[in-house]
């Protein structure tokens, strides 16, 4: 019997997802051919624009994001995503951030070379961090969880075929289409009217929260084309009408670019039902998806993020960037500051994960408030946690820095 291979799987998983959310969120397409344009434009001026990865694969790469409400689910979410070729990289904590957001997080991508060459797909997934007493007060906790519970994200069935196709390395081909379609589905957006009153009392500590705890399903959050150029994208996109927010996250415009670029903009208002106090059925809308997009480059050693770190720090950083970073991928390799197959300067290896004062900036600068949090209790949540719930299930949350490691030797 044939077999459809995981990577095979992952890419119609990434496009099957794209379809739905283009469907869902027309900005999202407009955001697509403009990324499209601007790096067919840039590899047209620039002969070694393909450095950071072939024009295929930077204009097919997407990542994506979800958010989920407790570790069963965070656990159903690795299983359904290693039948993929997904695993969880890196242990990203968002609550102390300068705008705070009651999440921890991580990224489910492919960890193999080869396995990134064919298809990079990757899903920023965020768990609400309802132990944490500065955010959610005992009673609020317990109905928190009490209602993320009693709901089911994932058909039982789809987690235990996706175990199956994970131990198999594959899927047999009858059943891959069904497979996939199905997991594209699980991240739709829901139709079930959504209580206002308690949509309402979780807005007033954390929109996060009420996206994630409000309502009966999990959906994709925004997908994120990359581009090779995400200035020029930042200007044709502003040219267009499209309010961007203020500000590109991470590092400022430099040659060689490390580490990852982000920029995004406010989705309109979606269509949701509501469920008023009254037990009336009401149109409504809320805005929380939104549009965003990425540029990466090299990824930094531990010494080269240590000097990212400070760069940063900096009050003018696009002024003082280059007396932290050599303007060239010789200089960044003989010092040590970047990874690069094989120490060859002219093959740099691409940060393939997140940056968590990038990622609180794009959750922060799409919403329309601050979280509310107080003096308290931050609760147990770190690497070694999140490492163990993983373990629990027969997973491996891998260190980025040990991917890395091996891709540039
Ligand atoms: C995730 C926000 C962070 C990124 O690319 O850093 C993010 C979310 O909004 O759920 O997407
Ligand atoms: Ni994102």
């Amino acid at each position: 019997m044939s077999a459809t291979p995981q990577w095979k799987l992952r890419a119609s998983f990434a496009a099957g997802l794209s379809a739905m959310y283009g469907a869902e969120v027309p900005a999202y397409t407009t955001l697509v051919d403009v990324s499209a344009q601007v790096n067919a434009d840039y590899v047209a001026a620039h002969p070694d624009a393909e450095r950071l990865g072939s024009l295929d694969r930077v204009t097919a790469e997407r990542h994506g994001a979800i958010r989920v409400g407790s570790p069963a689910e965070l656990a159903d979410v690795a299983t359904l995503f290693a039948a993929f070729g997904m695993h969880p990289v890196g242990f990203y904590d968002l609550r102390d951030a300068s705008s705070p957001v009651p999440v921890v997080s991580t990224a489910f991508r492919p960890v193999d070379d080869d396995e990134l060459a064919r298809n990079p797909f990757r899903v920023f997934t965020s768990m609400l961090a309802t132990r944490d007493r500065r955010f959610f007060h005992p009673d609020l906790r317990d109905r928190v969880e009490n209602f993320v519970a009693q709901r089911h994200l994932f058909d039982p069935a789809l987690i235990d075929i996706a175990r199956r196709v994970a131990t198999d390395g594959e899927c047999p081909a009858a059943d891959a289409g069904d497979f996939v379609q199905r997991a594209v589905e699980a991240f739709s957006l829901s139709r079930t009217p959504i209580d206002r009153a308690w949509y309402d009392e979780l807005s007033a500590v954390s929109a996060v929260a009420a996206d994630i705890a409000g309502v009966d399903r999990t959906h994709i959050n925004h997908l994120t084309p990359r581009v090779l150029d995400i200035d020029d994208l930042y200007a044709r996109m502003s040219a267009r009408g499209i309010a961007m927010i203020d500000a590109i996250q991470g590092p400022p415009r430099h040659t060689p670019a490390v580490l990852l670029r982000q920029t995004s903009f406010r989705a309109l208002s979606e269509p949701r039902r509501f469920a008023e106090p009254d037990g009336s059925v009401h149109d409504g809308t809320l805005r929380v998806r939104f549009g965003e997009v990425e540029a990466r480059g090299v990824a930094l050693t531990h010494k080269g993020r240590e000097r990212y770190d400070a760069a940063m720090a900096q009050p003018d950083r696009a002024a003082t960037w280059g007396d932290h970073f050599p303007d060239t991928d010789a200089e960044m390799a003989s010092q040590g500051l970047a990874y690069y197959r094989h120490g060859d300067p002219a093959k740099p290896v691409v940060y393939e994960d997140f940056l968590p004062a990038s990622a609180a900036g794009i959750f922060r600068s799409n919403l329309d408030s601050e979280a509310r949090k107080a003096d308290g209790d931050a609760g147990d949540y770190s690497w070694q946690w999140m490492a163990s719930l993983f373990h629990a299930n027969g997973l491996e949350l891998f260190d980025p820095y040990a991917l890395y490691e091996k891709a540039a030797s």
